[in-house]
């Protein structure tokens, strides 16, 4: 670590700030470059605590960046992880309203939910999928608070990894019952089908982001609980969204689910 305490809470009262206003900021490696790996997950959790406090629940966990398309999109290098609050949740169908966001994006995404608890480190594809009840189709709204989406790692981990609405819907099924490295993936803004892939995409089986987050958390001395939601990652690059458009994911043998944002 190599931020006192203060800091850490006045970085995440920042950004947290800039996240429920709808502003945005320069990243924050620009004030501090010494910022270290600790120090960015120590301001992410700092932004929880604070949610926590006035009575947020953790609904959730995300990966990101864990597809090759989202990574050359955004030009860095590893996984990050970050968490998911009921404030962030939105029904299947349900209107975002954008004026609550900066730049929204929107993710496909396949979504596990645990039946077992997850404790790393050694998790691999098969403990994953051994502790897995379903899968799901889901569809994540990013918003990063930096200006331009223009960050490096370390800002984006503080950052909550860009974190802003999600929706999980569609069919839930049994891990067992779907191939997730071939089962494709299309997303449709308007009707348009814009970007197209396969679960593969994400680290070669969704079930590897899962077991990467589980690895994560190992090394801080935390599990993943049982019953808990994880966005496993976008399969392909975000796509930009605006008032009055229409957002539909449909994932094979998953059925669809959608959002609309005004
Ligand atoms: O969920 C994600 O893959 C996003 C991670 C953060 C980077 C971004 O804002 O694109
Ligand atoms: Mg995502």
């Amino acid at each position: 670590m190599t931020l006192d305490d203060a800091t850490l809470g006045r970085l995440a009262e920042h950004l947290e700030t800039c996240q429920l206003q709808a502003r945005d900021t320069l990243k924050i490696t620009d004030d501090y470059p010494d910022m270290d790996w600790e120090d960015a997950y120590a301001v992410q959790d700092r932004i929880l605590q604070r949610k926590l406090a006035r009575g947020a629940r953790v609904v959730g966990l995300k990966c990101g960046l864990t597809s090759r398309a989202k990574i050359q999109q955004m030009g860095v290098t590893a996984p990050v992880f970050g968490f998911l609050v009921d404030e962030f949740a939105v029904a299947e169908g349900a209107m975002v309203r954008t004026a609550e966001l900066i730049h929204p994006e929107v993710e496909p995404e396949i979504a596990f939910v645990l039946k077992h608890e997850l404790r790393g480190p050694g998790c691999h594809v098969g403990a994953a999928l051994a502790a897995t009840d379903f899968v799901l189709p889901g569809i994540e709204v990013i918003d990063s608070r930096y200006r331009d989406f223009k960050f490096d790692l370390k800002s984006v981990i503080a950052d909550n990894t860009s974190a802003a609405r999600f929706v999980v819907g569609g069919r839930a099924l049994p891990a067992a019952d779907v191939d997730l490295r071939t089962c494709g993936v299309v997303l449709e803004k308007n009707g348009q089908s814009v970007a197209l892939g396969a679960g593969a995409a994400v680290l070669g089986h969704p079930a590897a982001a899962v077991a990467a987050l589980a690895n994560h958390l190992g090394r801080r001395g935390h599990s993943i609980p049982a019953g808990s939601l994880i966005l496993s990652g976008g399969v392909t690059k975000a796509v930009a969204v605006a008032p009055g458009d229409h957002v539909c994911l449909r994932v094979q043998g998953m059925g669809q689910v959608s959002l609309r944002f005004n």
